[in-house]
């Protein structure tokens, strides 16, 4: 059976980041597309986080149970040097998040005063573990422009701890920071090469054939001559 190959080719630059300790703004160069506009498809940016460690801490203030689903991690966005990015990667109201979660019943305020006091009924500690998670985005194609040419350009990170607790107010957070890498894709998709330009599988199967058919020829043939002699 005969499958089609893919007819598109992808140049795909990767830049890492980390593992540091967030607050952390690595700036990462990326080269330009050095082909043409027209032989673009698409521009796919994917940024990925992995979030190792850290503690996040909760103590109840008020004077009621609180039910809360902590989550801890890290989150990060990217500000554009040069061309525009997917609007999904460049915001720092939503950014991409890596966490562990977990939920707590705490008890009521025990009275150990403002702020984050560790141990209690009222309080809960959650360890952030190993964890991964990555989005992509594809430009709007009106911004393929910017990303064609023979230079560079840079693409900031804003590489934070986070940390939400909700299901409760009254709450008092701390943290201490986990240690996070990650990277910054950009995938170039281009259109294929013009059909017809490319052997065809079953081609190449017979011209190989063939080749080993003339190979095989030419050996009788020589045994042939040698048994005259
Ligand atoms: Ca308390």
């Amino acid at each position: 059976m005969l499958v089609a190959l893919p007819a598109q080719a992808d140049i795909i630059q990767t830049q890492t980041f980390g593992p540091q300790v967030p607050d952390y703004f690595p700036v990462l160069t990326f080269n330009q597309y050095t082909g043409n506009l027209a032989d673009l498809t698409g521009i796919v940016v994917e940024l990925s986080l992995t979030s190792v460690g850290g503690l996040a801490q909760v103590d109840n203030e008020s004077g009621t149970t609180a039910n809360v689903n902590v989550e801890f991690g890290t989150s990060g966005w990217l500000i554009s040097g040069g061309p525009a990015l997917p609007l999904v990667l460049t915001s720092p109201a939503a950014p991409v998040t890596s966490v562990t979660s977990g939920s707590y019943s705490l008890g009521v305020d025990d009275g150990d005063g403002a702020g984050v006091q560790s141990g209690g009924a009222d309080y809960a500690e959650l360890l952030g573990g190993t964890t991964t998670d990555s989005l992509s985005g594809s430009v709007s194609s009106s911004s393929w422009g910017g990303y064609v040419g023979a230079g560079t350009f840079d693409i900031t990170g804003v590489i934070s701890t986070y940390l939400s607790v909700t299901g409760a107010s009254g709450i008092s957070q701390g943290s201490t920071p986990p240690t996070v890498n990650g990277f910054v894709r950009i995938t170039y998709q281009e259109v294929g090469a013009p059909s017809g330009a490319a052997p065809e599988p079953a081609t190449l199967l017979l011209l190989s054939s063939g080749i080993g058919g003339l190979a095989a020829w030419r050996y009788r043939r020589r045994r042939k001559a040698n048994a005259q002699v």
